[in-house]
C-alpha cells in the first residue's frame, strides 16, 4: 500500500495519535479534499467549513486562480533565497503596497514571523528615530492578545495555556486592559520609552471581542500625541473578513505597522507581510533581518493572486452583507434558546457565539460535536465560545442552510 494512502479516518487518527505530537485536540474529523466552502472526510462525507482555517482560507479551499498560480510558478522556480533577486517579489511588493497604501513590505512566511519582524521593526525606529536608549524600548500589548507561538510572543501573552512552562519571557511589554482607552494614555505617559502600540482591531482568539467603535482612531490619537507606532495585526481580522479590506477601517484608521498572513495566501502555503514607510521600513538595513523562504517565487506569485480574487469576487462586500444576515439569524436564535446563548458579536464573516454549560456540563465542544454530525465544521475557543468564519466565497443561500444546521443543533441541544 502507497504510504500516502489513509483507508479510514480511525486509521488516520490512530497514527497522528502515535506519531505526532499531542499539541492540538481536534475535533474528531479527518478531511481528505476541500473546495470554496466545503470539506469532505476520509470516507466521503460532505462539511461546510466554518474555521476557514482561522481564517486563512477567506478565499476558499483550492482556489483554482491561487491553486494556478502556485502550479505554475512551482514548475518554474521555486526558491532563490533573497541573496539574489526574483521576478516575482518586487511585483508583489507593489502591488500588496498600492493595496494598502504603504511605501514598502517586507515578506515573511507565519504570522508569528510577521509580527516577530514588527516588534524588530518599531525597536529599531524607537532607537534610530525616538531616541530611545539602547535595549530600553517598550512596547504596549493588551491583555487576551493573541499575535504567535514563538518564545518571544507568549512572553506577553496572558493566556496560561500560551505561557505556562516556556519561560523565561522576554522583557519590553507593558500589559493593559482591550478596549481602555485611559489606560493607553497612562501606559503612554508613565512609559516614556515606549516605542509601539500592538492591538488586533478585532480580538480573534479571544473569542470574536470587537471593541468598542472609536477605539482604534482614539488608540491611533494617543500614538501620534506620544509618538508611538500603532501596529495593527491584522493575520486574522484582516483580508476582507470583517467585511472591509481591513477591520482598522471601522475607525478609519491606518496603522503605522500592518502585519498580514493567512488569507495573503489564501491558505495555499505560508505568506505573511509586514508594511510600513519609508521612514519606518527603512530603520532595518541589509543583512540585519531575513528568512530563508521569506518572500519566494510562489509566495509572491500566489500572493498575488489571493489578493486579485478578494477584488474580484467582491468578498469585502459579500462578508459584510453576509454577516448581517448570519448575525440576525444567530440572535434570532438566541431569542429562542437565550439560557444557551447568551451572546452573539463579531463583524463581516468573523463572528462568534457564546453557549453557556448545560445542567449535565455538556459545553461548546459537544455543540461542535453535533454541529459535525449534521455536517458543519466550527471549533470552539476558551471553553465557551463558537467561532463561525466560513470562506467569503459563500452565497447567501448556503449561509442560510448553515443557519438551519446551527438552529436544527441548538434547539435540540
Ligand atoms: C494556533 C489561535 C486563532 C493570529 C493573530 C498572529 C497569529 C495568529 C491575530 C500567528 C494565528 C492561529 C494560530 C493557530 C490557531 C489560530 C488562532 F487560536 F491560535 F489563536 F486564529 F485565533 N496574529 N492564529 O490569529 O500566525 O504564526 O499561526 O501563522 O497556534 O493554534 P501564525
Amino acid at each position: 500500500m502507497n504510504k500516502l494512502t489513509i483507508s479510514s479516518s480511525q486509521q488516520a487518527i490512530d497514527i497522528e495519535h502515535k506519531y505526532g505530537a499531542h499539541n492540538y485536540h481536534p475535533l474528531p474529523v479527518v478531511l481528505s479534499r476541500g473546495e470554496g466552502v466545503h470539506l469532505w472526510d476520509v470516507e466521503g462525507k460532505r462539511y461546510y467549513d466554518f474555521l476557514s482555517a482561522y481564517s486563512a482560507v477567506n478565499q476558499g479551499h483550492c482556489h483554482p486562480k491561487i491553486v494556478n498560480a502556485l502550479v505554475q510558478q512551482a514548475q518554474q522556480l521555486n526558491l532563490t533565497s533573497r541573496a539574489f533577486y526574483n521576478d516575482k517579489l518586487g511585483v508583489a511588493e507593489q502591488y500588496i503596497c498600492e493595496t494598502f497604501g504603504y511605501d514598502k513590505s517586507l515578506f515573511m512566511n507565519s504570522g508569528a514571523e510577521a509580527v516577530e519582524t514588527a516588534i524588530k521593526l518599531a525597536r529599531k525606529w524607537g532607537y534610530m528615530k525616538k531616541g530611545i536608549a539602547p535595549h530600553n524600548a517598550e512596547i504596549a500589548v493588551v491583555d487576551h492578545n493573541f499575535h504567535g507561538r514563538t518564545t518571544g510572543i507568549i512572553s506577553f501573552s496572558t493566556d496560561p495555556d500560551s505561557t505556562h512552562g516556556f519561560g523565561p519571557y522576554m522583557p519590553g511589554y507593558k500589559v493593559i486592559p482591550y478596549n481602555d482607552i485611559d489606560a493607553l494614555e497612562q501606559t503612554l505617559q508613565e512609559n516614556p520609552n515606549t516605542c509601539a502600540f500592538m492591538v488586533e482591531p478585532i480580538q480573534g482568539e479571544a473569542g470574536v471581542v470587537v471593541p468598542d467603535e472609536g477605539y482604534l482612531a482614539k488608540a491611533q490619537a494617543l500614538c501620534k500625541q506620544y509618538n508611538v507606532l500603532l501596529i495593527t495585526d491584522e493575520i486574522q481580522t484582516g483580508i476582507a473578513r470583517t467585511g472591509k479590506l481591513l477591520a482598522s477601517y471601522y475607525d478609519d484608521v491606518k496603522a503605522d505597522i500592518l502585519v498580514l498572513g493567512k488569507a495573503l495566501s489564501g491558505g495555499v502555503l505560508p505568506v505573511s507581510c509586514v508594511l510600513a514607510n519609508d521612514d519606518i521600513m527603512l530603520c532595518i538595513q541589509p543583512g540585519e533581518h531575513g528568512s530563508t523562504f521569506g518572500g519566494n517565487p510562489m509566495a509572491a506569485a500566489v500572493a498575488i493572486a489571493a489578493l486579485e480574487v478578494v477584488k474580484e469576487e467582491n468578498l469585502v462586500e459579500n462578508a459584510h452583507r453576509l454577516g448581517e444576515v448570519f448575525r440576525e439569524r444567530m440572535n434570532q436564535l438566541k431569542a429562542k434558546r437565550p439560557e444557551l446563548v447568551t451572546l452573539v458579536r463579531g463583524r463581516g464573516l468573523l463572528n462568534a457565539i457564546v453557549i453557556e454549560p448545560t445542567d449535565d456540563e455538556r459545553t461548546a465542544w459537544d455543540v461542535c460535536v453535533a454541529l459535525m454530525e449534521k455536517g458543519l465544521l466550527a471549533k470552539p475557543t476558551h471553553g465557551d465560545i463558537i467561532r463561525f468564519a466560513p470562506p467569503l466565497v459563500i452565497t447567501e443561500e448556503q449561509l442560510h442552510e448553515c443557519c438551519d444546521i446551527i438552529e436544527e443543533v441548538i434547539l435540540n441541544f
